[in-house]
């Protein structure tokens, strides 16, 4: 028995931990897993890699590609002779899905740096073609605004280290005067740490940093990073489970929000 999983880049440190965890545990339940990775998030790539899984009788996909809940419902829809469940859209929406709180970490982080005395803050989201990395946003803008505050700056990575390197230079050129850094992500805090030491700026005396996604990798950054730990083990882990008790009709299908939550390390002070 196969269970397919099409999953974004697994270059990137969260997609492969949730892509180890779906493997674990699929076969714990004596299935095998078989995974096609896309290289650009466009239906028509996802569509190809369903068609592929199909023509290997696998009836019941995971999608790990960051969707908008149209696009979603779109696949789910032109895909209803076999159960597809995302990881990666809008927890609210109508999908079938297992996917995390977009609130409660971001909500907890601006709140720690606020109580730390931090009122300069500067966003490093993710890009702006994830779902998540704007709900994310949206959260931390939100929450700011909730403190009377407003962003320094509103920056945009691609996820990857270098791009969170590059966007903590740019910041650093054009509104040095930040104290601390929201970042969409641990890879894009691994490169604004990176900068930072480069300009020996003390992390934390001078300027903090909060991550997301609490990857494995997250606790070993110098200094360990401060991060919204999202728990991709049980993501995964819930995911297999609802897949495989998902039936054929809807009433079977019930998505789940996971919780965020902040781990206090020593990038922020
Ligand atoms: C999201 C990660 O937070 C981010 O670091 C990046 O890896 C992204 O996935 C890739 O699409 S986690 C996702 C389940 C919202």
């Amino acid at each position: 028995q196969t269970i397919g999983l099409v999953t974004t880049s697994l270059a990137l440190h969260a997609p492969s931990q949730v892509a180890a965890a779906v493997k674990r545990y699929a076969n714990l339940d004596g299935y095998q897993v078989l995974i096609s990775m896309i290289d650009e998030n466009v239906n028509h790539d996802i569509q190809f890699a369903i068609n592929e899984l199909k023509s290997q009788l696998v009836d019941k996909v995971i999608i790990n590609v960051p969707l908008e809940t149209e696009e979603a419902q779109h696949i789910a829809s032109d895909n209803d002779d076999i159960v597809c469940l995302f990881l990666d859209v809008d927890p609210y929406s109508s999908v079938f899905n297992v996917s995390f709180n977009p609130a409660d970490g971001t909500r907890a982080s601006v709140k720690h740096l606020y109580e730390l005395g931090h009122r300069e803050i500067a966003l490093l989201a993710g890009p702006e073609s994830s779902v998540s990395a704007k709900l994310r946003l949206k959260s931390w803008i939100d929450t700011l605004s909730n403190y009377g505050l407003k962003p320094v700056t509103v920056f945009h990575g691609n996820w990857d280290a270098q791009s969170g390197y590059a966007g903590a230079l740019q910041m650093l050129r054009e509104t040095p005067n930040f104290t601390a850094v929201l970042v969409g992500n641990d890879q894009m805090a691994l490169g604004v740490l990176s900068a930072f030491h480069q300009h020996q700026i003390a992390i934390p005396g001078e300027k903090s940093v909060v991550g997301y996604d609490g990857t494995y990798e997250s606790s070993f950054f110098y200094p360990s990073l401060t991060t919204v730990s999202l728990d991709l083990d049980l993501q995964g882990k819930e995911a297999v489970r609802r897949l495989l008790d998902s039936g054929h009709g809807d009433a079977a299908r019930s998505s789940s929000v996971l919780p965020a939550r902040l781990i206090v390390r020593h990038s922020t002070g």
